[in-house]
């Protein structure tokens, strides 16, 4: 297993529209270096721009015990159901935190570390941090989701403490 360097904001790959893979034994690898730098960071998901590859993949664990991990490749979300509204923060965005509206539930599509495919339904803090993941895919920070003033504001905050 590998830790790997989690890249932060402003770095451009975390702007980066992440392109769909194929399953291989080095999608595999990377599968399995994720986790493991997203149980060391710690945290409860990770998206492969932020460890500085542009595929689509993301893995995430929200259990207590650390015991379910989620591998999946080229995910989609299908459906989504109700709001929820969670506080969320990033590994990528250090000391930043702020609250996101998003949907309560989620069916997603993708394929699993066997690149079978899969389906799963998620709710509450699972679909938070699968919709979170999904969303890095796209380039898209939960930043994104506020208005321009809370970003600003906290986006000054960040500035100033990586200094
Ligand atoms: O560790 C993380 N915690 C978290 C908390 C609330 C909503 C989303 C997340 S995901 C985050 C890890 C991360 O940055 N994943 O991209
Ligand atoms: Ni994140």
């Amino acid at each position: 297993m590998n830790k790997l360097d989690i890249k932060l904001y402003p770095d451009e790959i975390l702007r980066t529209r992440c392109k769909p893979t194929e399953m291989s034994d080095e999608i595999a690898t990377l599968i399995d270096d994720m986790l493991y730098t997203m149980y060391e960071a710690p945290g409860i998901g990770l998206a492969a721009p932020q460890v500085g590859r542009d595929v689509r993949v993301i893995v995430a664990d929200v259990s207590e015990d650390k015991s379910q991990p989620i591998a999946l490749v080229n995910p989609e979300i299908i459906a989504t159901d109700g709001e929820i509204v969670y506080e969320e923060g990033c590994l990528s965005l250090p000391g930043i935190y702020a609250q996101v509206r998003r949907p309560a539930k989620v069916k997603i599509r993708g394929l699993n570390r066997d690149g079978q495919p899969v389906e799963l339904e998620a709710e509450d803090l699972l679909a938070v941090c699968l919709q979170h993941e999904i969303d890095h895919l796209n380039g898209v920070l939960f930043i994104d989701h506020l208005s321009t003033l809370k970003r600003n504001r906290l986006l000054h905050k960040y500035r100033k403490e990586q200094l």
